[in-house]
């Protein structure tokens, strides 16, 4: 089968660039990337081409185009199945599918108070009332995970798609200094020493311009 292909866009600013590339990386794929920078005017045309939805990220394997996250995740747990991209036991590999889901679907609040930007730091950064609430609930998931499945990672001895959908989280705790219990200090350290997210925040960093626009939501 050709070398896939998966479209993203910016690694400073992209959340969801991030997960289908971790995605990819956790899975094995042998795969080159097309990064369409966000500023540029002809991104919605070139877009199009790549990406039904118009949204990255967005991969292409042979014949097979799959868009969306979570698409994404459940194709390469299929192709890849000895990556173990989801828990082996059903109630855990459940239990993933749910908070997968809800950080798919949920988490408006502190997506668009806190958007992703690797390269910044906003010390006593001031969170208001509906995003810590979402804050709070990412904190209640990772901690139930990590005292369930006993850590290092989300789900136990390896990162999976749970770990690849909340890692621009991470990056955002960070980012917005926000105060973390030890567990959870410690697997947002985990997260970010992950060889992957090294490659992926050295290329955000270097990244030349900040584009005001993005910072709010993308
Ligand atoms: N639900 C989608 C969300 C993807 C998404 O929102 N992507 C953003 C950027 S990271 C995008 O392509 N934005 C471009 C635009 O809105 O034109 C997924 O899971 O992949």
């Amino acid at each position: 089968m050709a070398k896939a292909v998966l479209t993203i866009s910016s690694k400073n600013y992209g959340a969801w660039s991030l997960r289908g590339w971790l995605l990819a990386r956790f899975a094995g794929l042998d795969f080159t990337e097309v990064v369409i920078p966000p500023d540029d005017p002809a991104m919605k045309a070139e877009m199009l081409l790549l990406s039904s939805s118009m949204l990255v990220p967005s991969l292409q394997h042979g014949t097979v185009k799959v868009w969306d996250t979570l698409a994404i995740a459940e194709y390469l747990n299929e192709i890849k199945p000895k990556a173990q991209m989801l828990p082996a036991d059903i109630k855990a590999r459940a239990h993933c599918r749910a908070i997968c889901g809800e950080m798919h679907s949920g988490f408006a609040s502190l997506r668009s108070a806190l958007p992703m930007n690797v390269k910044a730091h906003f010390p006593g950064f001031k969170v208001w009332s509906r995003a810590q609430g979402d804050i709070d609930r990412v904190i209640a998931i990772w901690t139930d995970c990590l005292k369930t499945y006993g850590g290092p990672y989300l789900f136990g001895a390896q990162p999976c798609v749970a770990d690849a959908m909340y890692a621009p989280v991470v990056t955002r705790f960070l980012t917005y200094d926000i105060a973390l219990e030890e567990a959870c200090k410690t697997y947002c350290k985990r997260i970010m020493d992950l060889p992957a997210m090294k490659e992926w925040v050295a290329e955000a960093k270097q990244e030349p311009e900040d584009i005001d626009e993005l910072e709010a939501e993308f």
